[in-house]
């Protein structure tokens, strides 16, 4: 048996690391904690709060049975801290460093390179909690409010995952950047996240959905190349936290295709043949799938940007020290060192957008993109299919990857959906055709009424097909504390 299979509640914080026998490690997260829950209490409205919810918590690290369900008050779950177990004989996967036993210490030379992406990383999960706490207030169901408040506290036991890595490998600079990572908040003007999408308003359910399929996808991709990280801890950590992913992206693929779903039975009851006839559409109190299709090119191009510059020395840099690698990197078969490898990127010259053999070091950031893209595109092949299915006449498609960007070699170029350079007046001209305007977010607004009566849905969602946990229809996820 590894040592780290078995999970310690004798410490306030749930672990599988040997906490109560680290005592430098465990006092330091012991004065962390409190700053962490008066955060977590200042954020999420009370009521939800003293509202028992039915939350999975990770008890263990075992794939078959890492989870348990149950009542629980947000601010009482057991934020633990859980790395999958050791690898015997791991060893570094890629770079200079390729095959040397996988780094138990922080390596010194790498010190500062680690911690910049440990921090990065830890930015993001207390971040998106921020963005999503006023969506409790117009929850469409139960179902759904409870998978909101699963995806904050994990998100939640993510920031727990960095934090410890922090205190526990770099000394007091962790520790000072463990509380920056409370200090900072989303969208502030003086302290606001480290990555832009982090910055960005998540306004309604809608945007939800879309940003738990698309950004926490990046997440996804992020935590696999992490995973592989020859800095073993960071890897174990990784590891566990993907398995929290899966969650995430499922609220997000099934979501959106519930709005979907209900749009098209809805337009189907009434009659209307043109996914274009969105005033008609709208009146029946339904998400037009035009709209969908701009609020879905919206998140896909946030995160987009969060896989950095196409061409990135940062990036190189990570995968020949050994610390971050490509996505699936054991699985692919080359030198993993990549001297003379290149890969295709694109660039954008005299108005004309080309693609280029560039050093694949160098492409590391473009190659993870490539690969998230991909990801993504399964969920719009699978709702494409259920609006053939309704016999509605409507497609969503991933714009090209020069709309609408803010990193990279396409960042302010104007670019349409379809990957045509156009003047900045035309651009002007056509965006509300594109992206989600004032308007559309007004009419989704109006659709936020919250619905908290165990087993109903608002009207513009369709209910989902199972429930959590294999619950029943009308069970009751969270008893709602009305003060
Ligand atoms: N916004 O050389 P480049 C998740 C900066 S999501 C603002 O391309 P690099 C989650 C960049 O920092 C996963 N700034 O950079 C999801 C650099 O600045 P400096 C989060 C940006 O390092 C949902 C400069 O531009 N984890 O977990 O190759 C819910 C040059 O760029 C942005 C990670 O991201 C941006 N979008 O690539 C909850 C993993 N992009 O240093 C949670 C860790 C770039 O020159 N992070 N810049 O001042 C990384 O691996 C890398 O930092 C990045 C950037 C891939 C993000
Ligand atoms: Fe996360
Ligand atoms: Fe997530």
């Amino acid at each position: 048996m590894s040592i780290s299979s078995s999970v310690a509640y004798d410490t306030l914080i749930p672990n599988n690391v040997g906490l109560s026998s680290d005592k430098r490690v465990l006092k330091g997260l012991q004065t962390w904690h409190p700053g962490y829950i008066d955060w977590w209490n200042k954020l999420i409205p009370q009521k939800f709060q003293q509202s028992p919810v039915y939350l999975r918590t990770a008890v263990g690290v075992d794939p078959k049975g890492w989870a348990k369900f149950d009542y629980v008050k947000m601010p009482e779950y057991r934020w633990g801290i859980l790395l999958a177990p050791q690898v015997e004989d791991r060893t570094i996967p890629c770079g200079e460093h390729t095959g040397d036993p996988a780094w138990q210490e922080v390596p010194g030379e790498y010190r500062a390179m680690l911690r910049r992406l440990i921090v990065i990383q830890g930015d993001t999960e207390p971040a998106s909690i921020e963005q999503q706490r006023f969506l409790g207030n117009t929850a469409p169901s139960q179902y759904d409010l409870r998978n909101l408040f699963q995806v904050n506290v994990e998100e939640g036991r993510h920031l727990w995952a960095m934090v410890y890595l922090l205190h526990k490998y770099f000394g007091r600079d962790g520790r000072e950047e463990a509380d920056g990572l409370l200090q900072r908040s989303s969208g502030s003007e003086e302290a606001p996240r480290m990555l832009g999408a982090f910055n960005e308003e998540t306004p309604d359910w809608l945007s939800f959905f879309l940003f738990t399929y698309f950004t926490d996808r990046d997440g996804k991709m992020q935590l696999e190349s992490l995973a592989q990280s020859g800095f073993d801890p960071l890897s174990r950590t990784c590891r566990f936290m993907i398995t929290e992913e899966a969650h995430h992206m499922f609220v997000g693929e099934t979501g959106v295709g519930r709005v979907i779903q209900r749009t098209c039975d809805a337009m189907n009851a009434a009659g209307i043949d043109d996914p274009y006839d969105i005033d008609k559409i709208r009146e029946l109190g339904v998400i037009d799938l035009p709209t969908i299709q701009k609020k879905l090119a919206l998140h896909y191009t946030l995160s987009l940007d969060l896989f950095g510059r196409e061409v990135s020395t940062n990036a190189a840099n990570a995968f020949n020290a050994g610390i971050k690698a490509r996505f699936m990197e054991h699985k692919i078969d080359d030198d993993h060192k990549l001297e003379d490898a290149t890969y295709p990127v694109c660039q954008y010259e005299d108005g004309v957008v080309k693609t280029v053999d560039a050093p694949a070091l160098t492409a590391i950031n473009m190659r993870l993109r490539d690969d998230y893209t991909k990801d993504a595109s399964g969920g719009l092949k699978r709702w494409n299919k259920a609006i053939e299915k309704s016999g509605v006449d409507f497609k969503f498609t991933l714009p090209h990857e020069g709309f609408n960007r803010k990193i990279g070699v396409f960042a302010g170029i104007p670019i349409t959906p379809t990957g045509e350079t156009i003047s900045q007046e035309q651009w002007d001209a056509k965006a509300h055709e594109w992206l989600p305007t004032k308007a559309d977010g007004d009419f989704i607004q109006s659709l936020m009424v919250p619905c908290y009566e165990a087993g109903e849905y608002a009207g513009w969602i369709a209910p989902p097909r199972v429930g959590i946990d294999n619950k029943e229809g009308d069970f009751e996820y969270i008893k709602l504390h009305m003060a």
